[in-house]
């Protein structure tokens, strides 16, 4: 059997599963993962070396109907990976009905004449019966290339859904080192950890709101030592973030001490500090500051 490589853009609304499927897929935790809209914010590539195939999939941010710059940014970014793919991997949250995220997503596929395989996500928490009648609804939307049922969150049908990637890879080379997994770096991985421990304890606009940067970081063969900042964007949000007493800023730098301590396999101190940047998310500057660029499509 000839080896084949490529790109596959998962793409869909937020909170489909885009990160845990990529995951999943993965066997390892390249993208964080939350209940929050728009956890994911930048393309993420994670890249998976088996025998015959080297899939490098790209997790992107749920297309939305952008509220602010930063919105539009993550829109963008999106559709420069629907561009840029072999493969356009489109996931849906079964239980949801279709909606305008839907319509700009579609639109863009009808445009880009790209093999598209339609993945109808969260099966676990659904009826066969129903499960057949979202599929036939799906279906009738547009000409898939392939559709696959299965549940990123429990583990189900995730070999199919490789199969099914597969058939629409071109033959090639593996592009990446095989022991290659992501694309971006060990600080860009701590920072988007320590995030998700907000994100899982945060509400409303908070999860939106804020964007983490390393400041510091030492290590040595028994310790890493970190620094971070934590960015909100109104006044109001540093006191929540910090708790009452201090709380909250604790519970959340114990959760990202412990789950970095397992990655790098020693102690991890992390030292935390808040700063308000007011309204950043509609300066271009500060979010290009904060990591995270507009793409090229060029
Ligand atoms: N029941 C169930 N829940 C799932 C499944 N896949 C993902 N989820 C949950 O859906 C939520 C969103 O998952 P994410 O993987 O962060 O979604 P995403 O599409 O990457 O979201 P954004 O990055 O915000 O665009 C989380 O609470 C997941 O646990 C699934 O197969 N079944
Ligand atoms: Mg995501």
């Amino acid at each position: 059997m000839s080896y084949k490589s490529g790109f596959i853009a998962i793409v869909g609304r937020p909170n489909a599963g885009k990160s845990t499927m990529m995951n999943a897929l993965l066997g390892e935790k390249v993208a964080i993962m939350s209940d929050k809209p728009n956890t994911t914010r930048n393309n993420i590539a994670g890249i998976l070396t088996t025998e015959d195939t080297q899939y490098v999939f790209v997790d992107t941010p749920g297309i939305h109907k952008p509220q602010q710059e930063l919105g539009r940014i993550l829109n963008k970014n999106a559709y420069t990976a629907m561009e840029d793919c072999d493969v356009i991997a489109w996931i849906v949250d079964g239980s949801q009905t279709f909606g305008s995220g839907d319509e700009f997503i579609l639109n863009r596929i009808k445009e880009l004449h790209k093999p598209t395989i339609l993945l109808v996500n969260k099966v676990d928490q659904m009826s066969k019966d129903k499960l057949m009648k979202v599929l036939l609804s799906w279906t009738e939307k547009y000409k898939f290339d392939d559709v696959v049922p299965l549940s990123a969150l429990k583990r189900k049908n995730l070999d199919e859904v490789l199969h099914v990637f597969r058939e629409y890879l071109y033959e090639g080379e593996a592009m990446y080192p095989e022991e290659m997994i992501s694309d971006h770096d060990e600080n860009f991985q701590i920072c988007e950890i320590i995030r998700e421990k907000i994100l899982f304890r945060t509400h409303d606009e908070i999860p939106h709101s804020i964007a983490v940067l390393l400041e510091k970081k030492e290590e040595t063969e028994k310790e890493m030592i970190l620094s971070v900042l934590i960015i909100v964007d109104r006044k109001s949000q540093k006191g929540i973030i910090l708790g009452k007493q201090g709380q909250m800023i604790h519970s959340i730098r114990i959760a990202a001490q412990t789950e970095l301590k397992k990655k790098f396999g020693k102690p991890v101190h992390l030292d935390m500090y808040v700063r308000v940047e007011k309204d950043w998310r509609n300066h271009a500057q500060k979010i290009k500051e904060f990591g995270l660029d507009e793409l090229n499509d060029e």
